[in-house]
């Protein structure tokens, strides 16, 4: 995209030399004979003289405002949970399914709704709190954000499993890794620390692979805004990443992964992850008590949104 655009305004930096010294004001139905092979060799090479010179210029005006203004343009929202008023759509309704979430009404940012979720300690950890939701949409780039709460007491133990993105066929849980198969979640660590946790095409390891924050970002007890951001690979080419900002900071970032070993509309991004618990699979994960009993923790988490593209 970066070269296109740079040849894009080479080739308009060239459109606005060929007319100088003209008249500011260009009008192409005043263009001279000698004027007019070069102007229209520059727009056939943009593709953007189809029709005549004049609605060849409007596109190029049109193309370059696109350029220009671009950015404006509002995110293409993939997922969007507020947890407040109407809670019956079909992605809340799934999560809400799930026994270990639960809906309250006052608990979210600033006192509306927002979901809870029990942390119930096994001996591997854990109960899975695990729903996957379609997205509105397939892209290549994406972005996840979200709130979460977790209660002052928090057990962070060992570590355990945070939400993330992935293709049609996820891959978690030490399950074998898959050319059309991959997972971006993330994992709070002990003392608060936050990871990357990742199912790529490493031939080698089992479990998911990342990186830990230096830095505790994550604090029992008070609101913090979570962002993922993930860019798919090119297929085979380790060009992929997966970046953590927790408040606005950067916390973490795992560059040139590949997620996906081959291409193919399944292995694009097209699924939330919803997915947390302790572990890990062995009691040392698990959530006890000063004699040794599994406890239950839990946190409360708000506005899930998915946008397409790096935000
Ligand atoms: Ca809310």
């Amino acid at each position: 995209m970066q070269r296109f655009r740079a040849r894009v305004l080479r080739c308009v930096s060239s459109v606005a030399r060929s007319f100088s010294p003209r008249p500011r004001k260009f009008d192409p139905a005043s263009r001279t004979r000698a004027e007019a092979p070069r102007y229209e060799k520059l727009l056939r090479r943009l593709g953007l003289l189809a029709g005549s010179a004049k609605s060849g210029f409007r596109r190029l005006v049109f193309f370059v405002a696109l350029l220009a203004f671009g950015s404006a343009v509002p995110a293409q929202v993939l997922l969007d949970l507020t947890f407040d008023g109407e809670t019956d759509d079909a992605s809340t309704a799934l999560l809400l399914e799930d026994p270990l979430i639960h809906l309250e009404t006052d608990s979210g940012v600033d006192g509306t709704g927002a979901i809870r979720v029990d942390y119930v300690g096994f001996d591997r950890g854990s109960k899975r709190a695990v729903v996957v939701l379609p997205l509105d949409g397939i892209v290549d780039e994406a972005t996840l954000s979200f709130d979460v709460r977790f209660a002052e007491d928090f057990k962070w133990v060992r570590g355990g499993k945070l939400h993330g993105l992935g293709p049609e066929r996820r891959v978690t849980g030490g399950r074998p890794r898959q050319p059309d198969g991959w997972s971006s979640r993330m994992m709070f660590r002990s003392g608060g620390r936050i990871s990357t946790y990742l199912y790529d095409q490493d031939p080698v390891v089992r479990y998911g692979v990342g990186d830990t924050s230096e830095d505790p970002f994550l604090k029992a007890g008070q609101w913090h805004h979570v962002v993922l951001r993930v860019k798919l690979n090119t297929p085979e080419q380790p060009d992929g990443y997966a970046q953590i900002l927790i408040d606005g900071r950067e916390a973490v970032r795992t560059k040139g992964v590949t997620f996906r070993g081959v291409g193919g509309e399944a292995t694009r991004i097209q699924n939330f992850l919803f997915s947390t618990f302790h572990g890990g699979s062995d009691p040392r994960f698990a959530p006890v008590d000063s004699e040794g009993a599994f406890t239950i923790e839990r946190a409360w988490f708000d506005n899930f949104k998915v946008v397409a593209g790096i935000h």
